[in-house]
């Protein structure tokens, strides 16, 4: 049998753009493919949720690749093995409840059971905004506004397109770039102390770690924030390479999130 080069690119296109139509309006649109993002990603869908996720980079897994300093090994504690456990990342225990896994297993592990529970993740593709809606005087998020990473990178003056979702999750890390665009387009405040972005402090890793779980909830009608972005919202601190917390964070959204949508049916 030949091969035909058109018939190759109609596939593509064909594939991709009915993958894209599924995705126009989703029960939940995720910002990033990192550590939290991935998880709850992987609990949402597997909950039969229609899950879209839109990372900036072709790589997926945002911090967690590179270990700590390149040295791509991650350290989980207890609680945070727990959902490593479950999606069948092999660990070890190093000592006194500090376990390790390899940052590449533990990365394409999460990233597989999100895909293969049915999430739609979309590489490539950088969130500029987010779609805002009014209801009953109180503002809304309801989608994201999205363009092509090299459109982008390169600069171009190109509009970008929108999808609708019932909740988005905020979990860009570090620099919380969804939240920030918000915050500035628009006159509102976040369920945070000041109605602003806290900002993150400062590496204290252990109370970072129970930290970014608390802070793990709705900072606007229709957005949650989970992660590293939850801690930098929150006004809390970082954590380095110990990954337990953004695991747990990614699973706590889900629950949430799932919880939210189960009392909307
Ligand atoms: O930074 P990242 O891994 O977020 P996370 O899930 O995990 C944080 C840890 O990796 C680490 C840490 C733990 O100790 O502190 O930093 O909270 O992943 C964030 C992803 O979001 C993408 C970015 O490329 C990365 O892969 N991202 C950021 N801004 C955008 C975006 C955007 N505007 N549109 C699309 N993707």
């Amino acid at each position: 049998m030949g091969l035909e080069e058109v018939v190759i690119t109609e596939a593509i296109m064909d594939s991709y753009y009915e993958k894209f139509r599924s995705c126009l309006q989703v029960d939940i649109a995720v910002v990033g493919a990192g550590p939290s993002g991935l998880t709850a990603a992987w609990h949402l869908s597997r909950q039969g949720w229609n899950v879209a996720v839109f990372e900036r980079k072709l790589s997926i897994g945002g911090g967690m690749w590179g270990g700590g300093m390149t040295w791509n090994t991650i350290v989980v504690q207890e609680e945070g093995k727990t959902v490593l456990e479950e999606a069948g990342v092999p660990l070890i225990l190093f000592r006194d409840g500090y376990y390790t896994a390899d940052a590449i297993a533990a990365t394409t592990t999460l990233a597989s059971k999100a895909c293969l529970s049915g999430a739609k993740v979309f590489n490539c593709i950088s969130v500029e905004d987010v779609l805002i809606r009014e209801d009953g005087g109180q503002k809304k998020v309801t989608g994201l506004v999205i363009n092509s990473s090299p459109v982008e990178i390169a600069g171009l003056h190109i509009d970008p397109v929108v999808i609708e979702s019932k909740y988005v999750i905020e979990s860009t890390g570090h620099p919380l770039e969804v939240l920030h665009t918000l915050i500035r387009k628009n006159d509102v405040r976040l369920f945070t102390p000041s109605g602003g972005i806290e900002g993150e402090q400062s590496m204290w890793a252990e109370r970072a770690e129970r930290t970014t779980v608390e802070n793990t909830r709705e900072i606007f009608p229709g957005m949650y924030v989970s992660g590293m972005a939850a801690n930098a919202s929150f006004g809390s601190y970082r954590m380095g390479p110990i990954f337990g917390g953004m695991l747990l964070s990614g699973q706590k959204a889900a629950q949430l999130i799932d919880a939210r949508l189960r009392e909307e049916i």
